[in-house]
């Protein structure tokens, strides 16, 4: 692509860094080969009375990373408050995940998304060159192409969704849907995870804008066309296997094979967020626990969940939850030489993950609604193919459409939950392979190079 590749998002990272992860390496990649730039806030929050020394007159810090450009915003307290907390994590994100209990619905929040929404746009377009391509990610930034085609940006300008889109009966309860769902008419491609989330967006614009189906599939409503399309994200799997190859990464499986030896291992990978299903994964291994006794003494779940949004309220509940629960199992089942759950609440460096996923013989990832799920694709990398473990797998992750091979199962029977897993310590080398090599070229075939190139060709050719 010739044109320079603008990436927005909330937050920027620097993709030469590997803490960054999978995505800020993909967009590394991208902005790299086309020397772009890379804008967003940058998770600095100041007090508008008190500000601290002026990035510039323009208000935005220009920083170079190799030749990638990072341009970053600060964001006042009560912008930080009411867009990030407060809309985008109180409002879309419980919403997208189908959780309207935990939505909370003030309505000073979508000012401050409006406004932030705004900011960003007058900050980015003098930024911007005549034949920019600008690819928009994620729910923070939804009315965003709306806000620059009002300052009168004429560039291609794409979005990509990565948490899931709800049916028409759930969006249709946020107060402003309609604003929200016609702003995305402002882009030239709107990109979503899954069939499921493009269906959903197909039968809400249906029946609320009403839209109209065009011969080329393109959604008609509002005097304007929509493209929609699904782009199932992946992982860098060259990238995830070098990590798997290195010192950190073989280290851990050292240890983790010496302090568990003749122990099978179930791993969990997660940040703690509610939509993970972490509370019915761990009831589903007590469970199990009960149900197939054998297990007690010589199986382990490592759980590791990584501090996640610690300002927003439902995030505390989550976490006295399953402290609670992994505590009452421990007491209940553990013994002197035997404790059923290794419970961390902390984030493992990601050179030492591949470790932790090689240790594993089962991964549960197990989320009640999630847009992808990047563990899943990681756990599958990870594996020695010879001996490889099994994936179990929520049906409500986006992952699940791509993954016929994984053991699917529906996280709130945790009953049926806990057989998935029996049936998956117990099978047969032979099936493991299979299903394995047959995961494996899936995420090969469809991994985060073949997701940028294919949304961006997409976009280009809109
Ligand atoms: P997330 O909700 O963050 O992402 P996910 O895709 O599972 O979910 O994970 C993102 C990354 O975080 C993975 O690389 C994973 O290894 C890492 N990670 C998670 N917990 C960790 C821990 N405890 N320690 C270390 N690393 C950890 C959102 C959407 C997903 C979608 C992605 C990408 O919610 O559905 O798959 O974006 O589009």
């Amino acid at each position: 692509m010739a044109n320079r590749l603008v990436v927005v998002s909330n937050r920027v990272a620097d993709p030469r860094k590997t803490a960054a992860g999978g995505l800020a390496v993909a967009m590394g990649d991208a902005l790299a080969s086309s020397g772009g730039m890379w804008f967003g806030w940058s998770g600095q929050v100041i007090d508008p009375n008190n500000p601290p020394p002026s990035p510039g007159p323009s208000g935005v810090h220009v920083h170079k990373a190799g030749n990638v450009t990072l341009a970053t915003v600060d964001l006042t307290a009560d912008d930080h408050q009411a867009y990030y907390l407060g809309y985008s994590n109180g409002v879309l994100w419980p919403v997208f995940h189908y959780r309207l209990d935990l939505a909370d619905f003030e309505a000073g929040y979508i000012d401050g998304y409006r406004r932030v929404n705004r900011m960003f746009a007058h900050k980015l377009l003098p930024l911007l060159r005549d034949d920019d391509v600008i690819w928009v990610q994620d729910y923070h930034l939804i009315p965003l192409a709306a806000e620059l085609r009002a300052l009168g940006c004429k560039q291609r300008i794409g979005f990509f969704l990565h948490i899931p889109l709800p049916p028409p009966q759930i969006l249709s309860a946020i107060p402003a849907h309609e604003w929200l769902m016609r702003a995305l008419f402002a882009y030239d491609l709107v990109g979503v995870q899954s069939q499921t989330d493009l269906s959903h967006l197909h039968r809400y614009l249906a029946s609320e804008a009403p839209a109209e189906e065009a011969a080329d599939g393109r959604l008609l409503a509002y005097g304007r066309s929509l493209l929609a399309a699904s782009f199932p994200i992946g992982i860098d799997v060259d990238e995830f296997v070098e990590i798997g190859k290195g010192a950190e990464a073989r280290e851990l499986y050292g240890k983790m094979r010496e302090q568990f030896a003749g122990k099978q291992l179930l791993v969990g990978v997660d940040r703690l967020d509610y939509s993970k299903g972490l509370p019915h994964r761990i009831r589903a291994f007590r469970h199990l626990l009960e149900r197939y006794p054998d297990n007690r003494g010589s199986s382990t779940l490592v759980q590791v969940a990584s501090p996640s949004r610690e300002d927003v309220e439902a995030y505390h509940e989550i976490r006295r939850e399953l402290e609670g629960l992994c505590g009452a199992i421990n007491g209940d089942y553990g013994d002197i030489d035997w404790v059923p759950i290794h419970y961390i609440h902390r984030t493992v460096a990601r050179k030492r993950l591949p470790g932790l996923f090689q240790a594993g013989r089962v991964a549960l990832v197990t989320p009640l609604r999630d847009g992808m799920n990047l563990v899943a694709k990681e756990f599958i990398a990870s594996q020695d193919a010879a001996d490889p473990g099994v994936l179990v797998l929520s049906r409500f992750a986006g992952a699940a459409e791509q993954f016929a091979d994984a053991l699917p199962v529906n996280p709130y029977d945790t009953q049926a939950t806990a057989e998935a897993i029996q049936a998956a310590l117990a099978m047969p080398l032979a099936e493991r392979q299979i299903r394995h090599q047959r995961m494996l070229e899936q995420i090969r075939q469809f991994d985060v190079h073949w997701w940028r190139k294919s949304f961006l060709e997409t976009l280009m050719e809109s």
